[in-house]
């Protein structure tokens, strides 16, 4: 039963996951800076704007179907521990190539499992970087996996059809006998009285998978609902002010000098026609407001109210024609992996790409971005670029 929630539940997960990494636009300069990625660097398409909450739902399922997996991977694990004490570790070719690849399997499983959660825990103890370490260690999981299930199918089925779920469930502690002595030796030769029926070791594991997922599904759900996520790191409750909802980086936390985000502030623009705007200016020119959402990698999202410039008619004060042209986006951080982004020509040309300045029909808070941030439809989170001071058009690279 633990195989087979898995063998559907870690599809959908990886699937996610590298759509998640599609998503990146890891083609464009600067998106995907992974040394030596080659054909790990695979993806099928460039991402869309449209639907504008795609992204939203994609990375929403990888994080909260993988926090929900995390009881069912344990209770999977734990009923195959005796296999990590086997000796001789392998009898046959086949054994000791199944035997390795159980070792990428595991050990793989274990390592996206445990990056993911730190990760979306803002708990950096790892000595890597997150995000190609969670591909890499994808590829080298998905291998394994598909290994596994080749040799291991069979006989989930066999097991599956040798019981049937329905006398499962009504099977309590006194009707419970151990398995039959089994080929693969998991079952104890001389097995104790057993302690808990099949139906409470599936309603324990169940039960926990629904506990963490309603505890986590709040923080991707948003509104009323975020309330009931007390899994999410970020806090669940945020006041009536306009700009009070999710912050993910602080400008304090990044750095940011508030001199910078003054009057003397001025957007360079890069392009055909060089360009510099103050904030007074911007506001000048035509500004539009769309409801969009940020949706984080880490699998929080929000849906607010944002008003500001389109990146197209930025483009063409720049001297640039929108639909031929992406845009490089730094802020005022120094240095570092965030405040850069590359975005595509569809990402520039579509009018709800903005250079958002106000929020829910208040000037953008520091943390939220001030004085001015980017806002995309369906791009992940960390696209969203805050404190913008610079957007260099240039010609699509290929
Ligand atoms: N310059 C800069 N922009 C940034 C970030 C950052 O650390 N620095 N974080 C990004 C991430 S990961 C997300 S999810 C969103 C969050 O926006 P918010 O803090 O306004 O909710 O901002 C993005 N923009
Ligand atoms: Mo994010």
């Amino acid at each position: 039963m633990f195989g087979l929630i898995l063998l559907v539940g870690i599809p959908i997960v990886a699937i996610t996951g590298l759509v998640s990494y599609a998503a990146y636009n890891p083609r464009l300069p600067g998106n995907d800076t992974t040394p030596e990625r080659g054909w790990l660097g695979f993806y099928l398409f460039d991402w869309p704007t449209n639907p504008a909450w795609l992204y939203r739902v994609t990375q929403g399922v990888h994080v909260i179907l993988g926090l929900t997996l995390v009881a069912v991977l344990l209770a999977k694990l734990w009923s195959v521990i005796p296999k990590l004490f086997a000796w001789p570790p392998a009898r046959s070719l086949a054994e000791a190539v199944e035997r390795a690849s159980l070792l990428l399997l595991v050990g793989g499983v274990v390592f996206e499992f445990v990056t993911g959660i730190l990760n979306i825990q803002l708990f950096y103890v790892f000595p890597f970087s997150f995000y190609p370490a969670h591909l890499y260690g994808a590829w080298i999981f998905l291998a394994a996996f598909a290994v596994h299930v080749a040799f291991k199918l069979p006989k989930m089925v066999r097991s599956l059809r040798s019981r049937r779920l329905l006398d499962e469930l009504r099977t309590g502690l006194d009707g419970t006998r151990p398995e039959p002595p089994d080929p693969d030796g998991l079952v104890p030769p001389a097995p104790e009285a057993p302690t808990m029926s099949r139906r409470g070791l599936l309603a324990f594991v169940g039960g926990a998978s629904l506990i963490t997922l309603g505890l986590s599904v709040g923080q991707t759900l948003d509104g009323p609902l975020r309330r009931t996520a007390l899994l999410a790191p970020h806090g669940r409750a945020y006041g009536p002010d306009p700009n009070d909802f999710q912050v993910n980086k602080a400008a304090a936390a990044m750095s940011i000098d508030p001199a910078d985000t003054g009057p003397d502030w001025r957007l360079e623009l890069a392009g055909p026609r060089p360009t510099y705007l103050s904030r007074a200016q911007l506001l000048a020119m035509r500004l539009h407001t769309y409801a969009l959402p940020i949706a984080c990698v880490e699998g929080w999202s929000t849906e607010q109210t944002w008003t500001g410039v389109r990146l197209a008619d930025l483009a063409r004060l720049a001297g640039a024609a929108p639909g031929t042209v992406e845009v490089f986006v730094e802020s005022l951080e120094r240095g570092g992996a965030f405040g850069q982004a590359s975005l595509s020509t569809g990402q520039v040309a579509d009018p709800r790409s903005l250079l958002a300045l106000r929020v829910n029909g208040a000037d953008l808070s520091l943390d939220h971005g001030y004085p001015a941030r980017i806002m995309v439809p369906n791009a992940p989170g960390v696209h969203n670029t805050k404190w913008v001071r610079k957007l260099s058009f240039h010609p699509a690279t290929a």
